[in-house]
């Protein structure tokens, strides 16, 4: 008698599970074809919201680091979850279980998407019933079975090459000269990289159906092709990138020639309505930033379509980016779909999560070389301690760095900034002694010295000085 309840249950689990998998592949084909929102996405989402939280940060950066890790292994958790959970419902019956199901995806989606979920389900509920009646058939079960796993590993197959991927480290030396670029410059693959998204969800833009479109308090709302906006005046443009969440001495900065057009040139091309405040970027992805509209009229904010020359790569925002000087990256969307003009301002994604709604940025520097990876030096032998500064459009006028833990300073040399939005590259020229070396480094912008207070990167950036424990043996 247990023996059959117990063959019940697993047949039950088995047909929930080809029913998990059936359901979640034709939501996400809903989802590619249809743009329809994807349920374990907008959990995803919910979670992420959580995720920028000041404490779930701080806890989630010490235990994944800097990487996308932290928001990998919340992904898996929720499709782990959302597959479990569907899995399970068969055990609920057919009225309990399309009823749970309609709750749980009204939560997440918009109608009909409930249900149209719910309808799903039911059909496969019934459809599953006649396979599951009888013992021979259940071989069928198995085959089934055995189709909806290859089903699963196969469509996660994509999202695991993301993540491999997006762990690989970064070469965050800035003194580093890669591929015939001039030095101080960040190749776009070197580039750090952060979004909202896990890899493999950010937008996948095909460009020549790419369309900008320019609205809200404007004359005339119109759309721009990539073609239409080539044509406006190109500019170059040499600009440093500078995350809000990275840490004091970290990776999350990279300095890049980007080449595209002034936003002026096209709110000048549709004119402004009376009224607009506000310019309002929307992203592909769902992001959204703002900015006060005088400010994006300045000839400086960029539209961008190159990073080095090159097309920009998915990551990176391909096929249009938004550039801002002097604010962090949180303030500068990737795949930008459409600009909006307003009377109010509209709060940003990560303004939503308690982040900063301006987002200027902070005098900082770091020591590139020695580092925490590559702390041994040679004691007695003349090398040199490099590294880089940045305030933005601020100059560096002075560089400061002490070996002996901040006892005492010696001045760097500064290369001049190639660009008024770039970074500084600075080295002091030193012959260690033997023994532990503890190097600190501080800036100077516009003559004003970088802050010694230690501050956590949320919810305005991180702030102090940046020490390296060398070692001289
Ligand atoms: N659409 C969109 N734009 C975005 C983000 C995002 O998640 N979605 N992240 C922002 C953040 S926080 C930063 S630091 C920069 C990072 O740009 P990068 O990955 O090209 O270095 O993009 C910004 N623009
Ligand atoms: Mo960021």
């Amino acid at each position: 008698m247990a023996n059959t309840r117990l063959q019940a249950l697993k047949t039950s689990l088995l047909a929930g599970f080809i029913q998990a998998v059936v359901l979640s592949a034709l939501g996400l084909l809903a989802t590619v074809g249809l743009g329809a929102p994807y349920p374990p996405q907008e959990l995803f989402n919910k979670v992420t919201q959580l995720l920028g939280t000041p404490a779930m940060f701080q806890l989630v950066h010490a235990t994944f680091g800097y990487g996308q890790g932290g928001k990998v292994a919340a992904f898996v958790a929720v499709a782990a979850a959302w597959l479990g959970g569907l899995t399970l419902l068969r055990l609920a019956g057919p009225l309990f279980g399309t009823v749970l199901l309609f709750l749980g995806t009204a939560l997440l989606l918009p109608m009909p998407g409930p249900v149209l979920y719910a309808l799903a389900f039911l059909g496969l509920y019934f459809a599953l019933r006649p396979v599951m009646a009888s013992p021979e058939r259940r071989g069928v079960l198995r085959i089934l079975g055995g189709g909806a796993a290859t089903l699963l590993v196969g469509g996660s197959l994509p999202l695991l090459r993301g993540v491999l991927r997006s762990g690989r480290q970064l070469n965050s030396d800035a003194w580093t000269r890669t591929g015939g670029l001039p030095i101080g410059v960040t190749a776009q693959d070197d580039l750090y990289y952060v979004s909202k998204n896990i890899e493999p969800f950010d937008p996948d833009i095909d460009r020549a159906q790419w369309r900008l479109d320019l609205r809200g308090l404007v004359q005339t709302p119109r759309t721009f092709t990539f073609a239409e906006l080539q044509a406006f005046p190109q500019v170059e443009s040499e600009r440093t990138l500078y995350c809000i969440s990275n840490p004091v001495g970290g990776p999350l900065v990279g300095n890049v020639i980007w080449t595209g057009c002034k936003v002026a040139d096209l709110l000048r091309e549709v004119g402004i309505q009376q009224g607009a405040q506000w310019i309002v970027w929307h992203s592909d992805d769902g992001y959204v930033e703002s900015l006060p509209l005088g400010q994006a009229l300045e000839e400086d904010v960029l539209l961008v379509h190159q990073a080095n020359g090159e097309p920009l790569s998915r990551k990176h925002g391909y096929p249009l980016r938004v550039l801002i000087p002097d604010r962090l990256g949180m303030k500068q969307p990737k795949w930008i779909s459409s600009i909006e003009l307003t009377a109010e301002e509209v709060p940003g994604y990560w303004a939503e999560r308690g982040w900063t709604r301006t987002g200027y940025v902070e005098t900082s520097s770091r020591i590139d070389e020695p580092s925490a990876q590559n702390p041994v030096v040679s004691a007695g032998a003349p090398t040199q301690i490099h590294g880089v500064a940045f305030a933005g459009t601020q100059t560096i006028t002075r560089v400061e760095v002490s070996t002996d833990g901040g006892q005492t300073w010696q001045d760097a040399t500064l290369n001049p900034k190639r660009s008024i939005y770039a970074w500084t590259l600075w080295s002091l020229a030193w012959t260690p002694t033997f023994g532990p070396q503890r190097l600190v480094v501080r800036a100077y912008a516009n003559g004003k010295r970088q802050t010694q207070q230690e501050r956590e990167p949320l919810p305005e950036a991180a702030t102090g000085w940046h020490t390296v424990d060398a070692v001289a043996a």
